[in-house]
C-alpha cells in the first residue's frame, strides 16, 4: 500500500467488521471466517484472547489461515494487540486497545499499514488520532459477553458526543450489537460495526453477516 489508507476506504472496511479468535467459534473458525466472508464481512480482526486461547505455532498457523481467505476475499485483516505478529504476517494493520503500547509508539512500527485504537472518550480520542489512528473503536456500547474485562457500558450516547465534539474520523461501534441495534449505533454516528457474537454465535453465519451488513447500509443511507 502506498501512504495511509483514506478515510473512505477505511469508512467502507468498517461497515461490518467481524473481531475473531478460535475461543469465539462453535465450529472450525475457519469455516466461521469463510462463512463470514461470503456473507460480506467487510474486515477482520484476528483477536486470539480468553480462556483456552492459542498460543505459539497453533496460534500463528490459524492467522496466517485466515489473513489468506482474507486476501482471497480482497478484504483487510488487522491483528489485535501483536505488532510482532501483525509484522511477522505482514498483515494489513493492527488494532490496539488503551493499555497496549501507545499509539505513536505502533504507529513508527507498522508504517502506513492501518492502525486502530479503542477509544472511551472524547479526550482518548482525540489523543488516538493526533498519533495516529486510522480508525477508532468505541465501546462497549452495550453489554457484551466477549470481553471479561470490558469497560462500563457507554450507551450509543458516546458516538453522539464524539460527533458533537467535532471527532470526524471513521469509527466502529463495537460491544453487544445485535442486528436490532444496527441503526441506532449507525444513526448514532458510528460508520459500521464490530461484532463478535452477532455473527460468531449465529446459527446461519453467511446469513448474519450478510443481514448486518445490510443492516448497516440501509441505516447509513438513512442517518
Ligand atoms: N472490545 P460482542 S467490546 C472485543 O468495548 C471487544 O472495546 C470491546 O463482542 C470494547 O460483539 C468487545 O460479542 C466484545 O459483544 C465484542
Amino acid at each position: 500500500m502506498s501512504g495511509r489508507i483514506s478515510p473512505e476506504m477505511m469508512r467502507q472496511h468498517l461497515q461490518m467488521y467481524l473481531v475473531v479468535g478460535s475461543v469465539n467459534c462453535l465450529a472450525e473458525p475457519s469455516r466461521v471466517v469463510q462463512e463470514a466472508l461470503a456473507g460480506g464481512t467487510t474486515m477482520i480482526q484476528f483477536r486470539e484472547k480468553g480462556h483456552g486461547a492459542l498460543t505459539g505455532v497453533p496460534m500463528f498457523e490459524l492467522a496466517r489461515q485466515l489473513q489468506n481467505l482474507c486476501r482471497h476475499a480482497g478484504i483487510p485483516f488487522i491483528v489485535n494487540d501483536d505488532v510482532e505478529l501483525a509484522l511477522e504476517l505482514d498483515a494489513d494493520g493492527v488494532h490496539i486497545g488503551q493499555d497496549d503500547e501507545s499509539a505513536d509508539s505502533v504507529r513508527a512500527r507498522i508504517g502506513n499499514r492501518i492502525l486502530g485504537v479503542s477509544a472511551h472518550t472524547i479526550e482518548e480520542a482525540r489523543r488516538a488520532i493526533l498519533q495516529g489512528a486510522d480508525y477508532l473503536g468505541v465501546g462497549p456500547i452495550y453489554p457484551t459477553i466477549s470481553k471479561d474485562d470490558a469497560q462500563a457500558v457507554q450507551g450509543p450516547a458516546i458516538l453522539h458526543e464524539m460527533r458533537k465534539a467535532r471527532i470526524d474520523v471513521p469509527i466502529v461501534g463495537i460491544g453487544g450489537i445485535t442486528i436490532e441495534r444496527v441503526e441506532e449505533v449507525v444513526g448514532a454516528g458510528a460508520d459500521g460495526i464490530a461484532v463478535i457474537s452477532a455473527v460468531t454465535q449465529a446459527e446461519r453465519i453467511r446469513a448474519a453477516a450478510a443481514e448486518l451488513k445490510h443492516k448497516v447500509l440501509l441505516s447509513i443511507k438513512h442517518s
